[in-house]
């Protein structure tokens, strides 16, 4: 008997293959781990679209649209000619249908055509890949407005590694760029009593959107006390750390913030403004998702000597983004995120396309703080910018402060 349940076994993985698994998805900074089936396989990949409200900046609240509660979205990452099942849910919460529009996908809206889901509902569908590359997915949902969507935070990135896949390094890294175009809502801080949320309907949209001018606070000075201030408020750095150490920085709903949080003293949260989506002009240029994400405790920890792969994406929704690392060169970059195209060699700085991708690989080998930043350089003021400890014995035949 056991022997004809082997037979049958194997049979149905010659004629059908073998069966879909759940992929195991990582939010940013964290990067899925190294494919290494030599196989391509059927895997299933869950999301569900959420709205949530959470800090975009030192006390600024924002209400997301999301992916699993993040912004950006989890890291997906499969291999050349896998085939991914695609589950997204709506929480029963939202207020507003959504989809998805994969970049990897051959098909109608990349998966957006078929995938509008409204509140408390799934839709699911199913595609092979086919290009090796790193890609981005968005929202494409119509109900109010795709940028809507898109501007509210509903981005992410899917790896296609090759067939051979991807050379090892020490650390990868999950890295987004996204603006923020905002307004005060009329919705109150969590500290205060919530309204009652009810589903809009679409043609109730264009009222929602009223166009309110708005100052937000600089960001330079927070920079500058963070990193050229009081050394004592950095946290110790572990030589023993790993990447899985890192936390997880990216924005996350904060329906359990206390009372009397930092956000306490605040009476508005804030959302998009169409106005200035329209103007191209965001108050807010941030990586994973809000000021600071990479920052104090939150950089990136590597050692001298160690390799180091970036996935960097950047959905705009308007702005290409100048990707640069104060003080290091990209030993290589993987051109528009594509993999097997054109690897192009030490680089200074990298454009990066709105809903564009890529990888870029270096070795820092000086110890001391490593800036990354858009190199648009007043975005800096708006948040993007980030940081890369890199700790190990000093290298003065390399770099060496003499007077
Ligand atoms: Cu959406």
């Amino acid at each position: 008997m056991q022997g004809i349940k082997f037979w049958v076994g194997l049979l149905c993985f010659i004629f059908f293959g073998s069966p879909a698994y759940a992929l195991e998805i990582t939010t940013a900074p964290h990067v899925p781990p190294f494919i290494s089936r030599i196989l391509p396989e059927t895997v299933v990949v869950k999301f569900e679209a959420r709205e949530f409200v959470g800090a975009l900046a030192d006390g600024k609240q924002y209400r997301f649209w999301s992916f699993n509660g993040t912004v950006p979205g989890p890291m997906i990452r499969v291999r050349l000619g896998d085939t991914v099942e695609f589950h997204l849910t709506n929480h029963a919460d939202s207020q507003f249908p959504h989809n998805i529009d994969i970049h990897a996908v051959n098909g109608p809206g990349g998966g957006a055509a078929v995938s509008l889901v409204a509140p408390g509902e799934e839709k699911i569908f199913r595609f092979k890949t086919l290009h090796p590359g790193l890609y981005i997915y968005q929202c494409a949902s119509p109900i109010p407005s795709i940028p809507a969507h898109v501007a509210n935070g509903m981005y992410g990135l899917l790896l296609v590694e090759p067939k051979h896949g991807f050379p090892r390094v020490d650390h990868e890294f999950y890295v987004f760029e996204s603006e923020f175009y905002t307004q005060e809502s009329a919705e109150q801080v969590l500290s205060e009593p919530k309204a009652e949320k009810k589903p809009i309907e679409p043609e109730k949209m264009e009222e929602k959107i009223e166009p309110i001018s708005g100052k937000k606070e600089g960001f330079l000075d927070s920079f500058v006390n963070t990193f050229f201030g009081n050394s004592s408020e950095s946290p110790e750095q572990d030589k023993n750390y790993t990447q899985k150490d890192l936390p997880d920085t990216s924005v996350k709903p904060s329906f359990d913030e206390p009372a009397d949080s930092l956000w306490a003293d605040k009476k508005y949260v804030l959302e998009f403004s169409l106005e200035k989506g329209l103007k191209e002009q965001p108050d807010y240029v941030v990586f994973n998702g809000r000021q600071g994400a990479l920052l104090r405790q939150n950089a990136l920890r590597v050692k001298v000597g160690e390799k180091v792969r970036i996935f960097f994406g950047n959905i705009g929704p308007n702005g290409i983004s100048s990707f640069h690392i104060i003080g290091e060169i990209f030993d290589q970059v993987y051109l528009e995120g594509a993999v097997n195209g054109v690897i192009n060699r030490n680089v200074q700085t990298t454009l990066v396309p709105s809903s564009g991708a890529t990888i870029v690989e270096f070795t820092i080998d000086v110890p001391g703080d490593y800036l990354l930043v858009d190199h648009s350089i007043f975005r800096i003021d708006k948040g993007a910018i980030g940081l890369i400890s890199a700790v190990g014995d000093d290298n003065p035949e390399i770099f060496e402060s003499i007077k």
